[in-house]
């Protein structure tokens, strides 16, 4: 039976690569005096990588950008590297806290219910804990206690498509792996989430449109394919439910 759902936030709980990390990676670029510039099609392509300062240093070693900061005098790669994610980490907080970024309303609907219905809710992502923090005080203020664990990729020793943040949030939640879902929107979470042997609610996003393969079901409203056959669409948590029984069945 169905006891806890485990979200994963960019993407799933808000559409915060766009509008929200890559704009603050390139506000970074400029403070660092680098004049790199990632447009919206270029950030689909570098979030393949998962992880800010890995997709940093994937854009620096495989497109080759000249590194010519005007300001200071670059030591090293990694601390070129920290520099800039502490910098876009600040910017991020800011971008948010302007109130631009949004719950997506099937989450937050299937987040309402979830908790109304007594389920346990808990976040396993791959982003800074402070991102977490910062979004959750503004998209959910009376709510952001609400999820335990938050379990973050800086606690473990890989980052999603491992199941490692997964396994975590599960050992802290002290269910089983058939007593608890993932909500997840790149194919990276899914794999992340299916590894770790969890049963996953799919949530396409702008960037992770397509139909990931062994998901359970799609959450409906959350991407322009609600009328493909190719997946189980769900309203929401009483039709997963339902779902989940007659499987068991
Ligand atoms: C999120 C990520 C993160 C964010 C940026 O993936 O890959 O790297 O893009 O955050 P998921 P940081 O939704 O699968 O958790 O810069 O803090 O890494
Ligand atoms: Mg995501």
């Amino acid at each position: 039976m169905l006891k806890a759902l485990i979200f994963d936030v960019d993407g799933t709980l808000a559409e915060t690569e766009r509008d929200g990390h890559r704009v603050a990676f390139n506000a970074a670029f400029r403070d660092v005096g680098l004049d790199w510039e990632w447009d919206e099609q270029l950030y689909g392509e570098l979030l393949r990588v998962p992880g800010g300062r890995e997709r940093i240093r994937h854009y620096i070693e495989h497109y080759a950008p000249p590194i010519e900061c005007e300001f200071g005098e670059i030591r090293s790669i990694d601390r070129l590297i920290a520099d800039i994610h502490g910098t876009k980490t600040a910017h991020y907080a800011g971008l948010v806290a302007g109130g631009q970024i949004k719950l997506r309303p099937p989450v937050a609907e299937l987040l309402r219910a979830a908790r109304r219905a007594g389920l346990r809710v808990a976040i396993a992502t791959t982003t800074t804990r402070s991102n977490v923090t910062t979004l959750l005080e503004q998209l959910m203020p009376k709510a952001r206690d609400a999820f335990s664990p938050i379990v973050t990729a800086d606690e473990v020793a890989a980052k999603k498509p491992n199941p490692a943040v997964y396994l975590e949030a599960l050992a802290r939640l002290g269910l089983d792996a058939d007593e608890v879902m993932a909500v997840e929107d790149s194919e990276a979470g899914v794999r992340a989430a299916l590894a770790a042997g969890l049963r996953v609610l799919h949530t396409p996003s702008a960037y992770f449109p397509q139909r990931v393969d062994g998901v359970t079901a799609r959450l409906a409203g959350c991407g322009p394919n609600d009328d493909a056959a190719d997946c189980l669409v769900v309203a929401g948590l009483a039709e997963l439910r339902a779902v989940e029984q007659a499987i068991a069945a």
